[in-house]
């Protein structure tokens, strides 16, 4: 289930002890210090009450207020193109009985009221374009943008967006924001621009997760995979166990067709470069000095994409291609296993057999967490222009909004829609949790600087023969460049 955090120790401890100061009164009246202490006892009630992020942020602002100050968010309101969800995380006039608009609406509510500010979204086609242009022109538009991950890459390395860390009423270390994201786009050591966590939900769709035919595992006797995942043993081996037993050639033509056949395992061309990041490798890694890197060439590396190389790209119980004819098979019951984000399970609305939702495969036993690969596409995050006219406002603004979406915008993705409405059980929920805190960011995602690198896992796919070392090789130098360059720009950015 959603896991609450923790409440902070000290603020508990010595909301506790305040009745004791209140009895050490001498000049009350004995009626006066039963009120008082009335008083006290209430407001330790309600403290002690409030959901711990709450807490914590109540604390972290007190005394902050902004005189009516408009906040202006810049976004983009269009739904995507695969699943027909919004894109608006920001802001909306009402509530309408939408859970997560109702969320959003409540968040803003609680964080207008406590630090009197006025929240507002400002559309645009093309927002990263918009706030490039008005940057450029040094006017003060907007104070934050909100928009997909891919598209901010280029901005940050035009020095047109704050570091967070130069933000002084930023505490990244806060629960609320995704610590994946902080320690993966943390670059230099010390700089980082982009910003996701409880604050927004399409980091949360932009998770990598495997659907499954939970009728189709019971008829055909095979273990349960949420038992397999608590237990540690949700391997790319106990997947392909199931995956190789229930393909088949069901209408007897000779061939494997994913519009009439059964397979047991579907994904899209990327398919090594999803599943290397569920084994606990990665594409580049960040070295000592807050550098990426290309991913060190070690002996484990090669033989993980070996694996993948042989076990899933040259077998034929696993259809590798377009998304759309595996997601039909997928409704007709003659998929048993797809590899998709989290965002993608509104396309399940009308199956008909009930589905499930784990984390992708661990390599082996021995690895010790399930890591799911987060789409720089699919993601959203915050970004602060250099513009903004106060820095220290838009910290404690963007942390309020973060702070109070824990129990507002979280609380909703979890315990309404993944758990009631769509997924249909209630382990579901657990299995989201291992996929929300596995979440594996990378430089070499969608933003388009390294294609040269990450073009030699997705190629793989289609080669002949596993001759990913030397495509590794080819490329190497150029990449290198690039990476040099774009630390050249990081390293002038603020
Ligand atoms: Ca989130
Ligand atoms: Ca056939």
């Amino acid at each position: 289930m959603f896991i609450k955090k923790t409440i902070p120790l000290l603020l508990s401890a010595a909301l506790i002890t305040l009745p004791i100061f209140t009895a050490c009164g001498d000049a009350k009246s004995s009626a006066d210090e039963n009120q008082a202490d009335e008083n006290v006892i209430a407001e330790v009630e309600t403290q002690e009450t409030l959901p711990a992020a709450e807490s914590m942020i109540r604390q972290q602002v007190s005394g902050k207020d902004y005189g009516g100050y408009e906040f202006r968010v810049v976004g983009n309101t269009s739904s995507d193109g695969i699943t027909g969800l919004v894109y608006n995380e920001v802001y909306y006039e009402e509530e309408n009985g939408e859970p997560l608009q109702d969320s959003v609406y409540r968040r803003n509510q609680q964080t207008e009221d406590l630090l009197n500010c006025k929240i507002r979204l400002i559309t645009q086609s093309e927002p990263e374009k918009s706030l490039r242009n008005s940057v450029i022109a040094g006017d003060d538009e907007y104070d934050a943008m909100l928009s997909s991950l891919m598209n901010q890459g280029s901005i940050a390395r035009e020095g047109l967006i704050k570091n967070y860390y130069n933000i002084a009423t930023m505490d990244l270390s806060n629960p609320w924001w995704d610590k994946n994201i902080v320690s993966n786009f943390t670059i230099l050591g010390n700089k980082l621009y982009f910003l996701a966590g409880d604050i927004n939900f399409r980091d949360d769709y932009a998770v990598a997760v495997i659907y499954f035919n939970k009728q189709l595992i019971e008829n055909f006797g095979y273990d349960n995979p949420y038992d397999l995942v608590d237990s540690g043993k949700w391997t790319l081996d106990a997947m392909l166990y199931m995956v190789n037993g229930f393909t088949q050639d069901i209408d007897g033509d000779g061939k494997l067709d994913i519009k009439t056949d059964r397979y047991g395992f579907g994904d899209n061309t990327d398919i090594i470069k999803h599943l290397i990041f569920s084994m606990g490798s990665k594409i580049t890694e960040t070295d000592k000095d807050g550098i990426p890197r290309i991913a060190e060439m070690t002996e484990s590396h090669i033989g993980k994409v070996e694996k993948l190389y042989n076990d899933i790209c040259n077998n034929d119980n696993i259809f590798v291609g377009d998304n759309a004819p595996i997601v039909h098979a997928m409704l007709d019951s003659r998929c048993l296993f797809y590899y998709e984000m989290l965002g993608a399970y509104s396309l399940f609305r009308t199956m008909e057999d009930d589905f499930g939702i784990i984390p992708p495969p661990k390599y082996d036993e021995a690895q010790e967490n399930y890591h799911a690969y987060v789409s720089n596409g699919w993601t959203s995050t915050y970004v602060v222009p250099i513009t903004n006219p106060d820095f220290n406002r838009t910290g404690d603004i963007l942390e309020t909004m973060c702070a109070f979406s824990t129990d507002t915008i979280r609380a909703t993705l979890y315990d309404v829609l993944f758990t009631v409405k769509y997924a249909r059980d209630t382990q579901t929920a657990r299995m989201i949790d291992y996929v929300v805190d596995s979440k594996v960011y990378d430089w070499s995602g969608d933003f388009g600087w390294l294609n040269d690198l990450t073009g030699c896992y997705t190629s793989l796919t289609n080669s002949k023969s596993f001759d990913f070392v030397s495509r590794i090789e080819k490329v190497e130098k150029k990449v290198n460049k690039t990476i040099e360059k774009m630390v050249e720009d990081f390293t002038a950015a603020d």
